[in-house]
Formats: structure tokens, sequence, C-alpha cells
């Protein structure tokens, strides 16, 4: 991995903090700019009084000077504005056993890491797992993602999202999907392109509220701009399908990713999945700086990747959510303690949180491309890596072009 970033931090511990290593020095960033991405994933109807107590922004801790990275590894923090009302309950010291017991969790609740955890870790209270399994944690990974999205920025990528699908509501986007994506998604409640479902899907929302339910949707990530021949077919670690998959299945509560069409792709015939090539002009290639090589697609079914590599084409995912697992109207579980049949414990949680799952996923696919950017790029420098990028794309399809009009194969 070139671009690596890890995480810490409790869902109501003191914060969470996040390192990200591998960007080139001189990259240019600001607080705002990462602010703005933790913003957008508090927002979207649906979400918990939690949104309401935080304000999620990060204090610089290592690797940023002058509003440029050194390229040391970045450290950021978080802090849990919550963390005043649990200072007690989640103390890192030896606590008196009666605030231990204190929101104690000892009905684990389906689909949850509850039980699986505690019986994996050897715990008694399922807050020790559930703390850390929160998709509170999804704060730092957006904060690490928009460092990549600004690395990605600086070579014309442009990574967005939209809702697809929620509470089992479909949203039918335009065929051209707006440019740029997030403006147009972050002005609905619910980030879909379809304002004649929005109220429909904030009312089922309510519906599923009221009943003490919660629901899941399905996002799509787009990347735009991004070059052909990042990730390769030689081996199953550098396939850049693979690496996006393996991402966005690590988000809480994610169940399935397509890459492009997807499923569909399965029930169809070949010629109705694979995307035609043609000469971007009419002449054949190359054409100077251009990110395909001078080819272009008359459809995008592979959703921009062939073999594992960028094709050029935009970058589709789409990502399937379960309904968060808290329930107000909980399921039969057992309790921990007694042993007993039980109702699971309910703690304050999202009727959805789809909308913001497209900001979590937007900055996944951000690190998987700046990685394979860094990859296939390197560079010690902004100016070392945009050199090499340069350099790539000018010679994109030369060898082949070079060959034209000579002697025949
Ligand atoms: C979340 C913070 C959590 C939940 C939600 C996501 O806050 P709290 O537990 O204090 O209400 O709103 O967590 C879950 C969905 C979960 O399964 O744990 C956040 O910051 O995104």
């Amino acid at each position: 991995m070139h671009l690596r970033f890890s995480t810490a931090g409790e869902s109501h511990g003191r914060a969470l903090v996040t390192t990200v290593e591998g960007l080139p020095a001189g990259l240019p960033i600001s607080a705002q700019w990462v602010d703005r991405d933790l913003a957008r994933r508090m927002q979207g109807y649906g979400r918990g009084a939690r949104m309401k107590i935080e304000r999620d922004r990060i204090e610089w801790l290592a690797g940023v000077r002058a509003g440029e990275t050194l390229g040391s590894p970045v450290a950021m923090l978080i802090s849990n504005r919550d963390w005043s009302n649990w200072e007690d309950v989640m103390a890192h010291e030896a606590a008196e056993p009666g605030e231990l017991r204190r929101r104690r969790v000892s009905r684990p609740r389906p689909g949850h890491a509850d039980l699986a955890g505690v019986l994996k870790y050897d715990r008694l209270d399922a807050r020790d797992i559930l703390e850390r399994a929160s998709a509170r944690e999804t704060t730092a990974r957006v904060a690490a993602g928009a460092l990549a999205r600004r690395l990605l920025a600086e070579f014309g990528v442009e990574v967005g999202s939209h809702v697809v699908s929620l509470g089992g509501i479909a949203a039918a986007p335009p065929a051209e999907l707006p440019v740029p994506l997030n403006d147009a998604a972050d002005r609905s409640e619910v980030r879909v392109l379809d304002p004649a479902v929005e109220s429909e899907i904030i009312r089922r929302i309510d519906e599923a509220k009221r009943a003490g339910d919660t629901l899941g949707g399905e996002v799509e990530v787009v990347a735009r701009g991004v070059v052909v021949g990042l990730g390769s077919h030689v081996s199953w670690d550098r396939k850049l399908d693979g690496r996006l998959a393996g991402m966005l299945m690590s988000i809480p509560a994610v169940k399935g990713v397509e890459i492009g069409l997807g499923f569909q792709a399965a029930r169809r015939l070949g010629s109705a999945v694979h995307d035609p090539i043609e000469p971007r002009g009419d002449a054949l290639p190359p054409i100077a700086g251009d990110l395909r090589g001078g080819f272009r697609r008359r459809s995008n079914n592979a959703g921009g990747l062939e073999g594992g590599i960028t094709t050029g084409e935009p970058v589709v995912a789409r990502v399937a959510m379960k309904p968060i697992s808290t329930l107000m109207s909980p399921l039969p579980t057992v309790d921990l303690a007694s042993g007993l049949p039980a109702n699971a414990q309910s703690e304050r949680s999202d009727v959805t949180a789809v909308p913001a799952m497209g900001v979590i996923a937007e900055a996944l696919v951000a690190l998987v491309l700046g990685d394979a950017m860094l990859e296939k790029f390197g560079g010690d420098s902004l100016g070392e890596m945009r050199r090499n990028y340069d350099g790539y794309v000018a010679s994109l399809g030369s060898r082949w072009a070079a060959r034209r009009g000579g002697p025949e194969d």
C-alpha cells in the first residue's frame, strides 16, 4: 500500500484520531477542506440526536505546515463533544464498578457486532465492542479520505455519490449525471437526484421511525477524470476492482458492492454487457493529453474497470447498506447476564444513515484511487508526481502510434 491510513477512537470516547501516510510533500491542504466532508457526513434525513451534539472538525496534529503536506505522516484529531456525557462510563483508568455497570450492554442486538464481539474478545459488557463497531469511526475515515480527495483533485479527479434507493424506494437519476455530482446530490436531504421520490423517501423514514424500525439503501459512487492504467491485471491483489470492493465492504452495515453493471451483467448476453471501443476523434490515437489514450467507449457497463485496470471511463461502484441494527422496537435476543430470552438493547441511533454512507464511500474510493495513483506515479513531492503523471499521459498510445504505417507485424 502506498497510501496507508489507520484510525483509533471509541464512539463515546474522548476523540477519534487518524493517521495518513504516503502523501507527497507540497500538497496544499486546509482544515476547512477536510471539515467540509465531515459536515457532509453528518447530514441526511433520518440521523439520530448524536448529530445534533457533534460539530465534527479536525485539529492538525502532525504532517502539515503552512498549508502544505510535508511528506511525513499526517495525523488529525476529531474531538467527540458527547465525551463530556460519557467521561465516567468511558474513563481510561480503572473505574468504580458502579460506573462500569452504568450503560452496560448485556442484551446484544441481532445484526450488530455485539454478540460475536463479546464472545471473541471475552468481554462481559457489549459496550466494549460496540464503542468501536459504531459507525462513528467513519468520521476518521472521511477525514483521511478528504486528504486523498485533495490529492486526486490535483489530477482533475472528482469523486461524488448519490443515493439510488432508500427503504426500498428507487430513485430514477438522470441518464447524464450532473457535474459536479455532489453539488446536486447534497441539495437533497436524502441525496437523491430524483425530486419526485424525495418526499416519498422522507415519508418512509418517518414511518419507520414511528414503528421503531430502521431502513437500508443503495448508493452509487462515481469517480470522473481517472486516467487509464491504474491498478493491474498481473496479480490478484493489484486488481483495482478487488481493492475497491474490499474497501467499500468494510463500511459498517454494508452487505454488497457492485462495479458498473454488477450483478445485472450476469443476467445479460455478452453483447449487451461489454462496452464497444471507438476512437475518440475521427482520427486514431494518440490525442495529446487524453486520459483514455485516444479511445472511448459507447457505454460504461464495466464501471471504468477492465482486468482490474482503469479504462479512463468514470469508475462507478454501487454500495448496499443493510438497515441499522439498533431497533427501538427491538428483536429477540438473550440476556448475557441472566442467560434468559430478552429483547435486544435499544440505544440512541439513526433510522437510516444511507445518505451519510455515500459520503463515507466517496472517501474510501478516494483513498483507493489515491493509493493507485501513488503506486503508478510515486514521487516524494507533488511536483515529482505531476512530472511522472504528465509524462505517462503524454506517452499513452505512442508505441502503437509509432508502428502505424510501418511494416505489418
Ligand atoms: C454515529 C454515531 C452514533 C450513531 C451511529 C453513527 O452515535 P450514538 O451511538 O452516540 O447515537 O448515531 O452509529 C451507528 C449507526 C451504530 O451502528 O453504532 C456517527 O457519528 O456516524
